[in-house]
C-alpha cells in the first residue's frame, strides 16, 4: 500500500467528518455569513486550535462564490493551508542510509504508545543493528511487553529489575550500546510516577546519566502523545517540553479519532518536528509524517 493510501485509510474518522460535514455546508455553492459559521464550528469539532481555525477562515473568506463547485474549491484551500503550517514539521528521525548511530529516548503519559511504537520502528528497521532497553521499571508488565516487541523483530534487549532505578539501567544499557557497536539504543521509559515532577525529575536524570557516559552519539529525546487525546496533547507538550528538551514528537491513535485536527494545533503552537505519526496497532501501522499526504487525506481529496 502507498504512503498515501495508508493516510487515507487510516485518517477516515477524522476525514469522513470533516469532509461530509463541510461538502454539506457549502452545498448551495455560497461563502457567507451563515456558513463560514458552520465550516468554524466543524473545525473546532475536530480539535483544530481558533487561531488556526482563524486562518483556515481567512483564506476560505477570499474564496468566490460565483465559482462552480464551492465545496470542493473550499476542501483545496483548507487542505493548502494546512500544508503550509505542517510542512515545517516534517523530519525524518531515522534514515536507512544514517551512518551516524543514535541513542532515541521515548517519554510520555502512560498509554500513549511508547512501547507499542517503539516495537513499530524495531520491526519497520532491518539494517541496523539494535538494542532495546526496558526503563520502565515501574510495571513488571511493561517489560515484558516491551521484550515480545524485541524478540518478534529480532533484535536485542536489556532489562533491569523492576522497580530498580531507571536511570541505573539506561546507564547499564548505555554501556552496553557503546561497548558492542550498535546503530540504535532504544529506550523505553515509564509514564507514570507517584505524581508529574517526579517522574520528569526521574527522565531528566537517566537523560543526564545517558548524555554523560555518551558523548559523541546523537540522542533524540521523542515524546509521544496519544492522538485521541485532543486539545489534551498541548498540556503534555509543555509539561514535558519544559525540562527535557524534546527534539521530535509521534503522534498516536490517530486511526482512532475524529479529532486528528489537534495534530495540526500542535504543529502550529510549537516548532518541534513531527517524525511518525500511529495510524494502528499493528507494525507497519506507523509512517513517516508528511505534510501533505496529512493534509489532503484528512479532508478525504485525492493525492
Ligand atoms: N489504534 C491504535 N492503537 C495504538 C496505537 N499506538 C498504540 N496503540 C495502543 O495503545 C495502547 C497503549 O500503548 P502502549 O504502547 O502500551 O503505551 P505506553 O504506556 O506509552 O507504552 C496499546 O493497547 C496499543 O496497542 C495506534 O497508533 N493506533
Ligand atoms: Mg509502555
Amino acid at each position: 500500500m502507498s504512503l498515501f493510501s495508508k493516510f487515507k485509510n487510516n485518517l477516515k474518522k477524522t476525514s469522513d467528518f470533516l469532509s461530509s460535514n463541510i461538502l454539506n455546508s457549502f452545498k448551495n455553492n455560497k461563502v457567507d455569513q451563515e456558513t463560514l459559521e458552520e465550516l468554524e464550528s466543524v473545525l473546532i469539532s475536530a480539535d483544530i486550535s481558533l487561531d488556526v481555525v482563524e486562518k483556515l477562515l481567512n483564506s476560505v473568506r477570499k474564496v468566490k462564490s460565483s465559482n462552480q463547485d464551492i465545496a470542493q474549491t473550499v476542501l483545496e484551500t483548507l487542505a493548502k493551508e494546512i500544508e503550509i503550517i505542517l510542512k515545517p514539521r516534517e523530519k525524518k528521525l531515522l534514515q536507512e542510509n544514517d551512518l551516524k548511530s543514535k541513542i532515541l529516548i521515548f517519554v510520555g503519559v502512560n498509554g500513549s504508545g511508547k512501547t507499542t511504537t517503539i516495537g513499530k520502528i524495531a520491526s519497520q528497521i532491518s539494517n541496523k543493528k539494535i538494542l532495546i532497553a526496558a526503563c520502565d521499571t515501574f510495571r513488571a508488565a511493561a517489560i515484558d511487553q516491551l521484550k515480545n516487541w524485541a524478540e518478534k523483530s529480532g533484535n536485542d534487549f536489556y532489562k533491569g529489575d523492576p522497580n530498580q532505578d531507571p536511570a541505573s539501567v539506561a546507564f547499564k544499557a548505555t554501556e552496553k550500546f557503546n561497548k558492542e557497536n550498535y546503530d540504535y539504543l532504544i529506550i523505553d521509559t515509564a509514564g507514570r510516577l507517584s505524581n508529574n515532577t517526579n517522574l520528569i525529575n526521574q527522565l531528566v536524570k537517566l537523560k543526564k546519566v545517558v548524555t554523560k557516559i555518551n558523548t559523541d552519539t546523537v540522542i533524540e529525546t521523542i515524546l509521544v502523545l496519544d492522538g485521541t487525546n485532543g486539545s489534551n496533547m498541548i498540556k503534555q507538550v509543555d509539561i514535558f517540553g519544559k525540562e527535557l528538551d524534546v527534539s521530535s514528537l509521534i503522534i498516536t491513535k490517530l486511526d482512532g479519532t475524529a479529532k486528528g485536527g489537534a495534530l495540526i494545533s500542535i504543529a502550529n503552537k510549537y516548532e518541534i518536528p513531527i517524525s511518525f505519526i500511529g495510524l494502528g496497532e499493528k507494525p507497519d501501522d506507523l509512517s513517516d509524517f508528511a505534510a501533505k499526504n496529512f493534509s489532503r487525506s484528512i479532508l478525504n481529496l485525492e493525492k
